[in-house]
């Protein structure tokens, strides 16, 4: 294992309601908190030799700062964009403007669920998305993001 200096930066953000995760609708979300969530990234990130920042809003502009932020600081984003997948161009644009692998993850599988929720402008932005694993979602776009960074090797 290399140190943390030298270790790829990878964003991990987090969109609206996510905060809520353990008592939001347990039986779709499941029971794990947000906290659960950052513990499993940073393991993963340990794993696989990457450095995780890793973070959740509510607010809108303040997830697109964050991505704008990203850019010459990160090595690639895994966002979980909650509500704003269907909604936000601004989102999109600021993952497109960055230049940035982007991995889309979803605790639930979107498409399973109502027809709103099946379109997402976030995947525009995306090299990949994950959907309906629960948050072992997020531990597999670390593991497909160390591979796209190059840190597995
Ligand atoms: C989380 C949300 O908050 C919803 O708005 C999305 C996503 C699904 C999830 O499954 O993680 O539609």
């Amino acid at each position: 294992m290399s140190d943390a200096e030298s270790r790829p930066l990878i964003a991990v953000l987090n969109g609206p309601n996510l905060n809520m995760l353990g008592l939001r609708e347990p039986g779709l979300y499941g029971a794990a908190t947000l906290d659960d969530v950052e513990q499993l990234c940073a393991e993963t990130g340990d794993q696989f030799d990457l450095a995780i920042d890793f973070r959740q809003t509510n607010g809108e502009g303040e997830l697109v700062t964050w991505v704008q932020e990203c850019r010459g600081r990160a090595a690639g984003i895994v966002i979980n964009p909650a509500g704003y997948t269907t909604t936000s161009i601004a989102l999109m644009d600021a993952l497109l403007a960055v230049e940035l692998p982007v991995i889309e993850v979803h605790i639930t599988n979107i498409h399973r669920r109502e027809e709103f929720r099946h379109h997402s402008y976030v995947s525009k932005a995306a090299v990949g998305v994950i959907c309906g694993l629960g948050i072992q979602g997020y531990a597999l776009a670390l593991s497909a993001m160390a591979a796209i960074v190059g840190a597995d090797e």
